[in-house]
């Protein structure tokens, strides 16, 4: 009987499950060597952890490491109900809530290595944490694909550690009383992209769809975020709201160190802005965690279903 050890948290309603102890041995090597081996030799790992019957489609995963950096408290690989995440914001904000759960640090600042690049997180007296993204960019603007049963969408392609398509002029309301219809709509985006072959740079895929409308409750925007795996982002989505940033600041929309209030679905709010160093976007994302569950996965080799229903 093999048991994997857990916390349990949430950012803004997106669950993130912290993976202590019983992960694979994936050696030391940098995190992108890290997260290719387990995607190559141990993704029954990521399936038993995440998807049912231990866990659903919207659980995201994150693997707690040695860093390879010398210079980082940790190393974390973020996955899903279907593969793995370059970077996660409301994960990351997850993550550092949690290693101050178990006493593995305080109020400061922190570096933290992943597999898209070393990122920051400052946690906060409040509890509340701030993530210094990675550098974050508009790849293209005004990109029209033709959905199925839809139409034609319109929308800017961009990096925020994920690869985003970010639609404002879509038709539909945002509420959580509509995510049926939003995530429909949102998966024949996807599709329809992959089909006609619009992808970010270098081929990657865009796995990640957002929907902009105004916000109801004083916050700047309100979206609605279709990950990976056909699950919304309860959060506002670090990772998407640093695309959003991008975005804005190429239209020149947002000032640099002008503050950007981006509320989620269920109307959870990230606080965000940008600095510009070296000619590069750099986003930070605040956010809070809680953590709500600690405890330990048993994986029972008569079980047929230990690995998860894949
Ligand atoms: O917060 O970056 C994020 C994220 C990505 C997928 C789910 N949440």
């Amino acid at each position: 009987m093999k048991t994997i050890s857990i916390i349990d948290s949430h950012t803004g309603g997106e669950p993130t499950r912290l993976v202590t102890a019983g992960g694979p041995e994936l050696g030391n090597g940098p995190l992108s060597e890290r997260v290719a081996l387990l995607r190559a030799a141990h993704d029954n790992f990521r399936s038993a952890v995440v998807c049912e019957p231990r866990g659903s489609d919207v659980l995201v995963g994150a693997l707690l490491c040695e860093p390879h950096a010398a210079d980082c408290v940790a190393g974390v690989i973020f996955f899903n109900n279907v593969g793995y995440l370059g970077m996660c914001g409301h994960g990351t904000i997850g993550l550092v809530a949690s290693l101050a759960f178990m006493g593995r640090i305080g109020p400061g600042r922190h570096r933290i290595d992943t597999p898209v690049g070393v990122v920051e997180a400052e946690l906060h007296a409040d509890g509340s944490v701030t993530v210094d993204n990675v550098a974050s960019y508009r790849s293209r603007a005004a990109v029209t694909v033709e959905v199925p049963g839809h139409g034609p969408a319109t929308g800017d392609i961009a990096y925020g550690g994920n690869w985003f398509f970010l639609i404002a002029d879509h038709g539909f309301e945002l509420g959580v009383h509509n995510v049926e219809a939003l995530t429909n709509y949102t998966v024949a985006v996807a599709q329809a992209l992959a089909d006609q072959g619009i992808t970010g740079d270098n081929g990657a895929v865009i796995d990640h769809i957002e929907l902009f409308a105004n916000s109801r409750t004083g916050a700047d925007s309100q979206s609605f975020v279709l990950c990976p795996g056909k699950a919304y982002d309860r959060s506002p989505c670090g990772t998407g709201t640093s695309a959003k940033l991008a975005c804005l600041a190429a239209d020149g929309k947002l000032a640099e160190g002008e503050l950007w209030k981006q509320e989620s679905v269920i109307g959870s709010v990230f606080e965000a802005s940008y600095r510009v160093r070296d000619g590069q976007l750099l986003p930070s994302i605040r956010g809070k965690a809680w953590v709500n569950a600690q405890a330990q996965l048993i994986l029972d080799p008569s079980d047929p279903f230990v690995w998860g229903i894949r």
